[in-house]
């Protein structure tokens, strides 16, 4: 197979072998890795979860997709642009209770902190309560919460309520493949006291959070 088509096969197939490789080649020819990350391995996911929605993969499977994914994103990751600001601001962040996905939240944290921003990762399937007592303990600027199931969304407006009630009052972000700007401005933002705000990609969330410290 020529590059192009070998790239995204090592996610699908979830191979680990000749991957790095494949990615200098990559580099070498003069790609950026944002988008090697954003075409040819995000293309390699879509099918991952076209094929698993169809039942032909397992989830055993599915997770080696992730691995093979996880180490390409490790790889491009010291290629990434950075952008030696002073410090921009403080960001909290989670994949909801509930929730194990946590390749675009990773990427969401490597993006931020490669542009002036402190990232405390709290991990995954992190509550409410959790959340609470790390804003309180860290005074972050801004808390950042992912999630990709259906019910992850819900979890989200859940989480807002609670926070809510606790006092927390600095702006969320929002993200996952489950979440529209929709869901985000009619069901999570009226559980919230202060802006959510819905980002669609890691790069529209650094955008966001450039506005929010400007
Ligand atoms: Co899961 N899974 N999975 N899975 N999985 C999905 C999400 C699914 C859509 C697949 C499908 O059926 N087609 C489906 C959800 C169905 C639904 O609710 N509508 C699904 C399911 C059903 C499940 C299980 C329930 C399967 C099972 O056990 N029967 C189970 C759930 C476990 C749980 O969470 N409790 C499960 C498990 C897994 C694995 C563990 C095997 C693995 C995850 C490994 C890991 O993350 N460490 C996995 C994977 C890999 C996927 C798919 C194939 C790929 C997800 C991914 O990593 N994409 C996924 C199908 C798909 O999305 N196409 C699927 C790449 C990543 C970079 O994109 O995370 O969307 P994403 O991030 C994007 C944006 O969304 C955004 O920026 C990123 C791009 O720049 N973004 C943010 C994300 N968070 C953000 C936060 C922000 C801003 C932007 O600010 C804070």
């Amino acid at each position: 197979l020529p590059l192009d088509e070998r790239v995204p096969r090592y996610v699908i197939e979830g191979v680990k072998d000749g991957l790095t490789a494949d990615l200098d080649a990559l580099l070498a020819r003069g790609d950026k890795p944002l988008d090697i990350i954003n075409g040819p391995l995000m293309a390699g996911m879509a099918e991952v979860g076209k094929l698993f929605n169809a039942n032909q993969l397992i989830v055993a499977e599915v997770l080696q997709s992730a691995e093979a994914m996880k180490a390409a994103v490790a790889h491009l990751e010291p290629h990434l642009e950075k952008n030696e600001s002073a410090a921009k601001g403080r960001m909290l962040l989670a994949t909801v209770k509930g929730d194990v996905h946590d390749i675009g939240k990773n990427l969401v944290e490597i993006i931020l902190s490669n542009n002036g921003f402190q990232v405390i990762n709290l991990g995954i399937k992190v509550g409410p309560e959790t959340l609470i007592e790390a804003a309180r303990r860290e005074q972050p600027d801004f808390i950042g919460l992912s999630g990709l199931l259906v019910k992850s969304a819900l979890q989200m407006a859940i989480t807002a309520a609670d926070l809510k009630s606790a006092g927390i009052d600095v702006p969320l972000l929002v993200g996952g493949a489950a979440l529209s700007r929709q869901f985000a401005d009619s069901r999570i933002a009226p559980e919230y006291g202060a802006p959510v705000l819905y980002a669609k990609d890691a790069m529209a969330g650094l955008e966001l959070a450039n506005q929010l410290a400007d």
